[in-house]
């Protein structure tokens, strides 16, 4: 385990096998990388440790690890190709962390609509003069029209609580068709499509270069001025410069961001803007989802071990 993990995860890694449980909350050194691969059968790595094509070269006809159990749905710091061809394999932790990140995405949406963030500065600052008629006006949510971009398990997720919750319509874009999209939902055919016709827009896309910059310049300047733009997926699925300079020239109005592109770096720009709120990569940081994904990373490895297929496979 590269990471230290809640103590159910260990204990019940512990309970099936001799479980190493790395104390830094750093991502692995490229030494560290090659080691992993080298001295153990199995490696519960995170986001963050960079599997690479370089490294599994790097180890060669050394490698001893048999699977990389990923703790995290999203495996785009692993190349899975590099791993196979070394009869690597790898598995991810989906429906466990599906909730709390749609969770996430509408704290996102209702801060950066509602000024929440700029908000409780203000409060904080000790410059609030009082509640007057006109005061920080955001924009209302209920009954807006939410856009998703990759509608899978958590863009429906997102939808599920945009219609329930908020009286929302909901349109989206997906490379495939989505039969049933779990609410009412209006799938189009265009990201620009999306970006014209919602007042939010939120990617749940996976990372990696299928995505890379799929939200650039072209998407931002079909959204509409009043839009506000949410990111709980990767960062480089946005061009950041791009949103920097569409936040600047009022394009859209406002955005809410967990990813960026080169965690835990995020623009300056971004930072001196009141209209963008700004976490760190929370989507799943609640102790019962990653004890959840944990467990789940560790039924994948005793599947493995036992000759099974991993219920996870990638
Ligand atoms: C995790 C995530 O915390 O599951 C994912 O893909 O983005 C996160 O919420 C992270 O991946 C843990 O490795």
């Amino acid at each position: 385990m590269t990471r230290p993990l809640p103590d159910k995860v260990l204990e019940k890694a512990s309970e099936h096998f001799e479980a190493v449980m790395r104390p830094s909350t750093t991502p692995l050194s490229d030494e560290e990388l090659t080691g992993a691969l080298m001295d153990f059968d199995a490696v519960l790595p995170t986001l963050g440790d960079l599997f690479s094509a370089d490294v599994f070269d790097a180890v060669g006809g050394h490698c001893r690890a048999q699977i990389l159990a990923n703790f995290g749905v999203g495996y785009n710091h692993i190349d899975v190709h590099a791993a196979r061809a070394v009869r690597v394999e790898v598995t991810n932790t989906p429906g466990a962390v599906t909730d709390a990140t749609a969770d996430i995405a509408l704290t996102l949406m209702l801060m950066a609509s509602r000024r929440a963030g700029e908000g409780e500065r203000l409060v904080r600052s000790g410059d609030w003069e009082g509640w007057h008629p006109t005061q920080m006006l955001g924009q209302h949510v209920t009954g807006k029209t939410l856009g998703v971009v990759g509608m899978g398990r958590i863009g429906k997720a997102i939808a599920k609580r945009a219609h329930h919750g908020f009286d929302m319509d909901v349109v989206f874009f997906n490379r495939s068709t989505v039969e049933d999209a779990g609410v009412p939902a209006r799938q189009l055919e265009t990201l620009e499509g999306v970006a014209k016709t919602a007042d939010f827009v939120v990617v749940s896309v996976p990372g990696g270069a299928d995505t890379h910059h799929l939200i650039d310049a072209k998407m931002f300047s079909a959204m509409k001025a009043t839009g506000v733009f949410v990111n709980i997926s990767r960062g480089d699925v946005v061009d950041e410069k791009a949103l920097v300079s569409a936040l600047k020239k009022g394009k859209i109005a406002s955005a809410g961001l967990d990813v960026y592109e080169n965690e835990p770096e995020v623009p300056q720009a971004l930072m001196g803007m009141e209209n963008v709120v700004l976490l760190p990569h929370l989507g799943t940081a609640a102790l019962e989802v990653r004890e959840q994904m944990g467990l789940m990373a560790v039924d994948n490895l005793i599947a493995f071990f036992e000759g099974k297929a991993p219920p996870n496979a990638v």
